[in-house]
């Protein structure tokens, strides 16, 4: 069912629009945690929250925040947002949408005496692209930031601790983030579905029933850099032969889990010249079970093949687990909030799994979570060709008006 003036809509996906700008690659939209544009996006993200009325600040960690107080000062929170960081080439709306949602929600609210503070946030390392992380500047919020994270480094040897101190943030001041039992009254997130469900089921929002769990690791394959036209065949270590055996080894484990996923993303040879058998190669692991227990075995099972490899072929091989996120059931009260005034809009939600991870699985463990899926064209994501439809932004903000008004007895 279409508003007849889907003005909601239009105002989120115009603050997605103008947020898009911010990009530290011309040509493409890539915003990495304590880029230059993700600090630029932070700040147009913190005026418009003041401008909205919140008390806004940009945290220790990155992150953006914005609160209005309820009828009384020092109510729990009701959270609505998500993250403003991205991957690589990345598509607009994954992150974006969950943030201008809930700043257009609490634009719609202002004034009203709610029984608890509305409180929007950006989070801005929920990809985990640059820092070896694992959704680092939520669950600062959720006391679980683990301070070997600040030591970690990116491609370009910059520690996080250098980065953050770079763009404005403390490093220091990190703990404090902690959110104390009780202060959150719950978290709803808004997001692209990032897969075809919605778009098959013919229905623009669905209700979130869980968050997969997820390991990482990144992955180091040691031979010898030697002379490509001089070492017979036989004779090689080549780290980038045996790194291509170890790639085609995931995809065919990840293929005989049910349900699982196995990815290498990013594949870095050196020293890379085209007359150098490689001496070291780096690749990124990313492995996904709907079942924990499949998941664990999935990932020992590729890191056993890897080691097999390596050995066969006379090379090193090393592993280093960054994230290691068990599955998240989202709270089924919350869900249910969702899924009414979803259908009091006239849609007839889907209920469905998130292949992906999110902000939600950090805020969970602060209080109810819930999420809210958009229908994405194709179900495209991590793509500049990731889109959806200005009816469906405006069907997706009205629901989570409508949750929150239920959930304020108005
Ligand atoms: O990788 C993910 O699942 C998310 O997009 N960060
Ligand atoms: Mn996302
Ligand atoms: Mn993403
Ligand atoms: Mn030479």
């Amino acid at each position: 069912m279409t508003e007849p003036n889907p003005r909601l809509g239009a105002r989120v996906m115009a603050l997605i629009d103008d947020l898009a700008r911010h990009t530290d690659e011309p040509g493409r939209l890539t915003r990495l945690y304590l880029s230059p544009a993700h600090r630029a996006t932070a700040e147009a993200v913190l005026g418009l929250m003041r401008a909205a009325g919140l008390a806004a600040r940009i945290d220790a960690a990155g992150s953006v925040v914005g609160r209005i107080e309820g009828r009384e000062p020092g109510l729990p929170a009701l959270v609505l947002g998500s993250h403003i960081d991205s991957v690589v080439d990345a598509g607009r709306y994954d992150g974006p949408l969950g943030v201008a949602a809930g700043l257009v929600v609490a634009e719609e609210l202002r004034g009203m005496p709610l029984p608890f503070a509305l409180e929007v946030v950006a989070f801005g390392d929920e990809e985990n692209v640059r820092f070896p992380t694992s959704l680092s500047t939520s669950k600062a919020w959720a006391g679980q930031y683990r301070s070997e994270w600040l030591e970690g480094c990116d491609a370009a040897g910059t520690s996080l601790r250098e980065a953050l101190a770079q763009f404005g943030g403390d490093p220091d001041g990190i703990p404090a983030l902690a959110r104390r039992p009780g202060e959150i009254a719950g978290y709803l997130e808004i997001h692209i579905e990032q897969g075809p469900a919605l778009e098959a089921a013919v229905q623009p929002v669905g209700v979130v029933s869980g968050i997969v769990g997820l390991t990482r690791a990144r992955c180091t394959v040691t031979g010898e850099a030697n002379h490509a036209g001089t070492v017979p065949m036989g004779m090689r270590r080549d780290a980038l032969a045996a790194a291509a055996e170890m790639a085609l080894a995931v995809e065919r484990l990840g293929e005989g889990v049910p349900g699982a996923v196995a990815t290498v993303g990013s594949l870095t040879v050196v020293p890379g010249a085209v007359n150098v058998i490689a001496g070291r190669v780096d690749f990124s692991l990313d492995v996904r079970a709907p079942e924990d227990a499949d998941r664990r075995a999935l990932f020992a099972a590729i890191q056993a093949e890897c080691r097999a490899i390596a050995q066969r072929r006379g090379v090193g091989f090393a592993s280093e687990t960054f994230m290691d996120n068990p599955a998240v059931a989202l709270d089924p009260g919350l869900r249910a909030v969702l899924d009414r005034a979803a259908r009091r809009l006239g849609h007839a939600p889907l209920l469905l799994p998130s292949g992906a991870t999110h902000d939600a699985v950090a805020m969970a463990a602060l209080g109810p979570s819930a999420m809210l899926f958009v229908r994405c064209r194709g179900g495209i994501s991590h793509n500049p060709a990731e889109s959806i439809t200005l009816e469906d932004a405006d069907a997706a903000t009205r629901v989570l008006l409508e949750t929150v008004r239920e959930l304020a007895g108005l």
